[in-house]
């Protein structure tokens, strides 16, 4: 049995926890792991918890998997198993009652480490893999695996992976055992097919519209906001051309700040959009912050201008440019 399973067999009532807003990553990787307890350990009773409303990428997957999901925690929990999930700060409520109830968690994640998350956990699997569902995998191999369990983890590592971009080598490799053991490719890529929310569409074209745009000799900087789909916004910029996009979304409080990067941006610059950007804004305005190297998000008590500001003077230093080599492009000429 996997030194997971072995540690939660311990236990009677296991929580596994999803991040807010579930993708598909993390409703994999809960389906799998909760298929799995189920069988391996007869006497457990696990529970999905998934705080406020899920991606609606991860719809049609949900409805594939008749996954049951509780927006509540039960009192009961003698365990948390958090997946896909950095932080007890993005889920205040299993934070809390961890703190009133001393209740051990496990952590089992893929993002850029929050270190007193980490440290606090009575056991951790964090990787650095393009999905958690590539770790789901890697822990759960030696067991039966169900074929919709098979399924529901290469749908997560298809989209996690942004359909192999990310980490292609080992994607893959994992792809190609789950469907060697019986996942459905082609019933994967049509579970992730979604007709896309009118008011996505139109936050992305709002956000294109209201974009501004920077330029160092050697980069290009897409910066605009909007109220909503932050990060479809941020990522519609870097497929436009930016090498890293920001978008603020100021209509709520905290303002929330999303950023994207092209991985070139990445591979050449080694800027860390989680280490070098959100988690020293959140530092300084008293937020969460958090993500992976080219994809990450911070929630900060501040205001837009104050924001910009740092936001600027973060990227100077981590490019090692001037300051005023970060030059902004006229769009209306
Ligand atoms: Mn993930």
């Amino acid at each position: 049995m996997p030194e997971l399973l072995v540690y939660l067999s311990a236990f009677r009532h296991i929580t596994i926890v999803c991040h807010p807003n579930a993708d598909p990553d993390c409703i994999g990787s809960a389906y799998a792991l909760q298929t799995s307890i189920n069988s391996t350990i007869p006497t457990s009773k696990v529970t999905i918890y998934a705080p406020d409303s899920v991606n609606t990428a991860s719809h049609r997957l949900i409805n594939y998997l008749k996954i049951e999901m509780s927006q509540e925690i039960p009192p009961e929990t003698d365990v948390f198993l958090l997946v896909d999930t950095s932080s007890l700060d993005q889920v205040p409520a299993v934070k809390s009652h961890i703190l009133n109830n001393g209740t051990p968690y496990v952590l089992l994640d893929h993002h850029f480490p929050d270190y007193q998350t980490m440290n606090n956990a009575a056991f951790t699997i964090v990787r650095e893999t393009s999905s958690a569902c590539e770790i789901v995998y890697e822990v759960l191999k030696k067991q039966t695996l169900t074929t919709a369990a098979l399924d529901a983890l290469l749908v997560g590592i298809i989209y996690d992976s942004r359909r192999f971009l990310i980490r292609p080598g080992q994607s893959i490799k994992v792809a190609s055992k789950l469907i060697k053991r019986g996942a459905k490719a082609e019933l994967a890529i049509d579970l992730l097919s979604t007709d896309q929310d009118p008011s996505e569409k139109m936050a992305k074209l709002k956000g294109a519209a209201r974009t501004r745009i920077f330029r160092t000799p050697s980069w290009t900087f897409a910066l605009t906001h909007v109220g909503a789909f932050e990060a479809s916004v941020a990522r519609a910029l870097t497929d436009l051309g930016a090498d890293l996009a920001f978008v603020i979304n100021d209509s709520t409080e905290p303002i929330r700040l999303t950023g994207r990067s092209q991985d070139h941006f990445y591979n050449q610059t080694g800027l860390n959009l989680a280490r070098d950007i959100m988690k020293p804004l959140a530092e300084e305005f008293s937020g969460q912050g958090g993500g992976h190297p080219t994809a990450a998000s911070a929630n900060l008590k501040t205001s837009t201008s104050k924001l910009l500001t740092r936001i600027f003077d973060l990227l100077a230093e981590k490019l090692h440019i001037q300051r005023g080599s970060i030059v902004e492009i006229d769009t209306k000429k």
